[in-house]
């Protein structure tokens, strides 16, 4: 009787085993192809397969031909005495620190929020900001590799060539967080590492996030809605950040060099020629409002004109773009030229301090019907970047006064650090302006008078009190280093990245916290957000700055606005396409 019961019993087995077997065979994902030992997958959605609704008739080429010779940026460091036995060791020492900062959020990134876009380093989870596609871990790619953290890359480009972009909860995805750091953190971590594999990933998403421009007037919109740009009904915003639609230039241009391609390259071209010929027809010739209605292209109305929050990139690609072209284009040198003669003119102002120190900040302008521009005397963590800006644009266009300006941005950032107790810069907050560039004597009976006396002397008022791991201070000082060999730099970098460890460690990385005017370092309240932004430029820059200066050279490399580098035409001596 038992030997009855078992046969059906056996048989139900190797039925349910066949049925699960072949579950596994149809239902889990197989690596499509091996690239260069990763197991690479392709996305389940491939966008260069995408039907353009308005397609480009006839391409802008990438500009050819053997690149021009460019000033060089980087100090000459092999004109330098040798640094000292003890100097040396105290630079390494340095890097051993940030990078054990880097090592710390990394793996806790890995413990808690693998393949997340986020890791909250006080709850310790994933969280997905992003588009759930890993931003941490892509961000982080070139860190590991210049770190020479190898092992870790390996481990992380092998993920990274597996995302899937057709795989989000979002319905649409934010298109200039999606260039500068997915996309970005993917071609410098092919440049740097040549995996073929990563490149691969990148034109995958290069495909997808082409589509944006896909639009009446080529023009992309803020968010790439995925099912309204497979259905053809994709529109310009009309109220848009400009930085967010206009700075996609350096990750485009790479990619259309990398792989030989110009429509990539034609897609940013357009924008750059909506730039090029509105410059002057808006309310602050030179400049572009901070939101641009990028559907009728008038951009005469808006009153709003910044360097900070919301425009930086927009002016921080001019540059970029002609080192990255190998200076065959020249409409970036005068975007680059006129738009930094009125931010001269009017966005860059001194600021009253007790010290009387020589240093510059880049304030808002809001130009007015009756008495035209107005500076708004404010200072941004995130205009911090325009010193290096300021420094590139200078030394590519032998600007001297440019480089005079650069060192005095990067000051006034290091100024407006050191100011507050915990030793860091808030986000935002407003100054008194002088206006006497020349000479500005500190007068403390007006400070008392008009100012917040809970704040710093010289501040004015705190807009907002926060710092989130943001880079942009240590970015200036890092190219003004690298542009003058000044020590004193490196000395101002350690000061500041002192003060950030101190202020937003946590049991298991660092966080933002809501409030740099308190006492003390142990008082700051941790926001339990860490942005990729952290592992991507802000260690990156601290990590640089301590390094011989050979590496990431920025007369071979441009830094994208997530600091990813990216090869520069002068190292190929021509331009050639694998
Ligand atoms: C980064 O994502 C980029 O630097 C961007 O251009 C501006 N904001 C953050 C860092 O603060």
């Amino acid at each position: 009787m038992a030997g009855l019961f078992r046969r059906p019993t056996r048989l139900l087995t190797v039925v349910a085993l066949i049925t699960v077997l072949y579950i596994l065979v149809i239902f889990i994902p197989k690596p499509r192809e091996d690239l260069y030992g990763f197991q690479y997958f392709r996305s389940s959605y491939d966008w260069s397969n995408y039907t353009e609704r308005n397609p480009v008739a006839k391409l802008t080429p990438l500009p050819r031909g053997s690149p021009k010779k460019l000033p060089k940026f980087q100090h000459n460091f092999a004109s330098d005495k040798a640094p000292s036995r003890e100097r040396l060791d105290l630079l390494e020492s340095r890097r051993t620190e940030v990078r054990d900062a880097f090592v710390k959020s990394w793996n806790s990134y890995k413990k808690h929020a693998w393949m997340y876009d986020e890791l909250t380093p006080v709850s310790g989870r994933g969280k997905d900001t992003f588009g759930g596609w890993a931003a941490t871990l892509v961000d982080s790619l070139d860190t590991l590799w210049i770190m020479e953290l190898r092992d870790e890359f390996r481990h992380a480009a092998a993920a990274a060539v597996t995302l899937d972009w057709a795989k989000t909860r979002d319905s649409s995805c934010n298109v200039f967080e999606t260039t500068i750091r997915h996309l970005g953190g993917l071609l410098s971590a092919y440049d740097l590492s040549k995996e073929a594999a990563l490149l691969q990933k990148a034109i995958e998403l290069g495909d997808m996030l082409y589509a944006a421009f896909d639009t009446d007037n080529r023009m992309p919109p803020f968010y790439l809605d995925f099912d309204l740009a497979k259905e053809g009904a994709m529109a310009p915003g009309v109220h848009d950040p400009s930085a967010a639609v206009t700075s996609s230039g350096l990750e485009f241009t790479r990619l259309a060099q990398l792989t030989g391609q110009d429509k990539y390259y034609d897609a940013i071209d357009r924008v750059a020629r909506v730039l090029d010929k509105t410059q002057n027809t808006t309310r602050l010739p030179g400049m572009w409002p901070t939101f641009l209605n990028m559907r009728n292209l008038d951009f005469s109305g808006q009153r709003g004109f910044t360097l900070g929050a919301m425009a930086d990139s927009l002016y921080e690609y001019f540059p970029k773009m002609y080192a990255i072209t190998g200076g065959l284009e020249p409409m970036y040198e005068k975007l680059y030229r006129d738009s930094m003669d009125a931010v001269i003119k009017h966005l860059l102002f001194r600021p009253m301090t007790p010290d009387e120190d020589d240093i510059l900040f880049t304030g808002s302008v809001y130009v007015s019907s009756q008495n035209g521009p107005e500076l708004d005397a404010e200072g941004q963590h995130l205009g911090c970047f325009a010193g290096g800006m300021f420094g590139l644009g200078g030394k590519l266009f032998n600007i001297p006064e440019h480089l005079k300006i650069a060192e005095k941005i990067a000051r006034g950032c290091a100024w407006a650090y050191n100011a507050f107790p915990i030793g860091i810069m808030p986000e935002a907050f407003s100054l008194y302006s002088c206006t006497n560039m020349e000479s500005c004597p500190w007068d403390e009976v007006y400070w008392q008078g008009t100012g917040d006396k809970r704040l710093p002397k010289g501040f004015k008022n705190m807009i907002e009190p926060k710092y989130i791991l943001r880079p942009e201070a240590i970015e200036s000082l890092f190219f003004m280093y690298r542009m003058t060999g000044n020590p004193e730099y490196q000395e101002m970098a350690w000061g500041m990245f002192q003060s950030i460890k101190k202020a937003t460690e946590t049991r298991l990385a660092f966080s933002a916290i809501s409030d740099v005017t308190v006492a003390k370092a142990g008082q700051t309240d941790k926001q339990d957000s860490m942005e990729s932004f952290w592992t991507s430029e802000t260690l990156k820059y601290f990590y640089l700055i301590f390094s011989p200066p050979d590496l990431v050279d920025l007369d071979k490399y441009v830094l994208n606005t997530e600091a990813h580098p990216f090869l520069r035409p002068v190292e190929h001596g021509f331009f050639t396409y694998t």
